[in-house]
């Protein structure tokens, strides 16, 4: 598995926010715990392509929102955030190396944090940043290989991902209060803890999962669930409302 990543961008305390109120960000804290999540990956098996920061860009360690992987092809987006959309090209040139590029158009807009590939199908979240514009461009371009395209409704957060990711397979992290759960029939849904709101955005890297440290009660629940866990702290960039799927692209 390849894993893309980027570093952190020395203008990082000038990254959009959403829900969150724009607080201090230690940027050598942040890139040093950067560095211990590119160093888990790696452990985990991972070949790693780390892209240098830029500095004109806030939010480019989030790379996961530029492009959206699937086998066949990869699909880069159009952040639904203007002051994102630089970020795409760097990593597309990257991306282009191993799949063919898609492309989404504007007006749509989407936001890989918005998409949760699950085998062949592909959920995506109707939020702030993705339209439904996008989403059929989306479904146009899987279509044809098969995949089916789910759009789900959220309440109150930045992404689909940040409410749903995939902890093993037929098997999804979930807090139900930010997403509907009618498009997941089907799947093993394992809730939160509800003093951890924000802990259903784990990574799923083969049979292990990346939990962030400031989750311990949901990370419980994961190993009750016999799904091998490793955590990394997270916490300087959760400031930036990054979490850890947002920081990698794996192909
Ligand atoms: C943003 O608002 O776009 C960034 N500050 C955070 C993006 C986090 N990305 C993700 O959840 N996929």
């Amino acid at each position: 598995m390849i894993a893309i990543t980027r570093g952190v961008s020395a203008a990082i305390r000038d990254c959009e926010l959403t829900h969150l109120d724009r607080e201090p960000i230690d940027l050598e804290r942040a890139r040093a715990q950067h560095r211990r999540y590119e160093a888990l990956l790696v452990a985990l098996g991972c070949s790693l392509i780390s892209l240098p920061a830029d500095d004109a860009l806030p939010d480019c360690v989030f790379v996961e929102d530029t492009v959206i992987v699937l086998p066949e092809v990869a699909i880069v987006t159009n952040p639904g955030a203007v002051s994102r959309r630089p970020e795409v090209e760097t990593v597309a040139e990257v991306v282009a190396r191993y799949r063919p590029l898609a492309r989404i158009q504007s007006p749509g807009t989407i936001d890989g944090g918005d998409v949760l590939v699950s085998g062949r199908d592909i959920f995506i979240g109707r939020s702030e940043r993705t339209s439904d514009d996008a989403i059929e461009q989306v479904r146009a371009i899987a279509a044809p290989f098969g995949y089916r395209v789910v759009p789900v409704s959220l309440h109150g957060c930045l992404h689909l991902k940040s409410a749903v990711t995939a902890a093993a397979e037929g098997i999804l992290l979930i807090n139900r209060q930010w997403c509907d759960t009618a498009p997941f029939a089907g799947y093993e849904l394992l809730d939160v803890d509800e003093s951890e709101p924000s802990a259903a955005n784990v990574l799923r890297v083969g049979e292990e999962v990346i939990v962030a440290t400031a989750f311990p009660r949901t990370r419980a629940r994961l190993e009750a669930r016999r799904i091998r866990v490793h955590t990394v702290d997270a916490d300087e960039l959760a400031k930036a409302e990054g979490a850890v799927t947002c920081c990698s692209v794996l192909l």
